[in-house]
């Protein structure tokens, strides 16, 4: 039996989940070790120093670094290397290695109370600008259609397509309160700061249908702010995003709003 399935981690699907699970087993296998020797030593200590009759308590200065406290110092070690040779790597390729442009799929993720809008650049790769006084029902992340680079970006709600292997950059805004970004099976959770513009890459390794939720209390509605990523084949994603593209006279039309 898959012991990751005890622990009811969902399954892996982006090329850094292995790295992540990786830590969140060795962690576990290490809390576990330690509750257990700490207890057989604990244990051990009560009986050794039980009360006897005709035996009083001893209480004796020490300096520097006694016997006791080696046990404390070898975790303290072990975490050290734990954060030096692991976390710090991992970390640093999720976070600092920003994938370089040009063959990524670049999409903005605009998080609002209580929705999930996503904006694709079009076949122009550019995005086009956006207005907060356009903003509207119609027009939910205010897109200026007099911009030339917006009239082919396609708007979504609640709905990310992404395809299989190959890298994908989202710029993560929001429109309004901290929202966060959160994909279990991609093992990505990240804040979302309004005012800013924080960039997150993910490169698929499974096909499906998965859930985006939010992971940060953002209001009445927070629990029914739940989107979905689909990854789709890299032939699947063109040929959809191929039919979500604007028809020219959408474009203008919208411009009347
Ligand atoms: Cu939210």
């Amino acid at each position: 039996m898959n012991l990751l399935h005890l622990f009811g981690l969902p399954p892996a699907a982006s090329t850094y989940a292995a790295d992540i699970d990786f830590g969140l087993r060795l962690t576990f296998g290490a809390i576990v070790f330690v509750f257990f020797s700490w207890s057989v030593y604990l244990a051990y200590l009560v009986f050794r120093y039980r009360n006897k009759p005709g035996e009083r308590a001893e209480y004796e200065k020490s300096e520097g670094i006694s016997k006791a406290m080696i046990p404390g110092l070898v975790v303290l070690v072990l975490e050290m290397i734990l954060i030096i040779f692991w976390e710090i790597p991992v970390w640093g390729k999720i976070k600092e290695e920003m994938p370089k442009m040009g063959d990524v799929v670049e999409v903005n993720v605009l998080a609002q109370q209580f929705a999930w809008n996503i904006q694709y650049p079009g076949p122009d790769g550019k995005f086009g600008r956006r207005e907060q006084k356009l903003v509207s029902f119609s027009n939910p992340i205010g897109l200026d259609y007099n911009d030339p680079a917006a009239k082919d970006d396609i708007v979504l709600a609640n709905e990310l397509h992404l395809p299989l292997g190959k890298t994908a950059l989202i710029h993560l805004m929001s429109m309004d309160v901290i929202h966060d970004f959160a994909v279990p099976e991609f093992r990505i959770k990240q804040d979302i700061v309004p005012g800013m513009d924080i960039p997150l890459w993910v490169k698929p390794t499974k096909i499906g249908t998965f859930d985006l939720a939010c992971a940060q209390l953002c209001g009445f509605g927070h629990s029914l702010m739940v989107g979905h990523v689909v990854v789709q084949t890299p032939e699947d994603f063109a040929a959809w995003l191929k039919k979500e593209a604007p028809a020219p006279q959408a474009a203008s039309s919208a411009n009347n709003f």
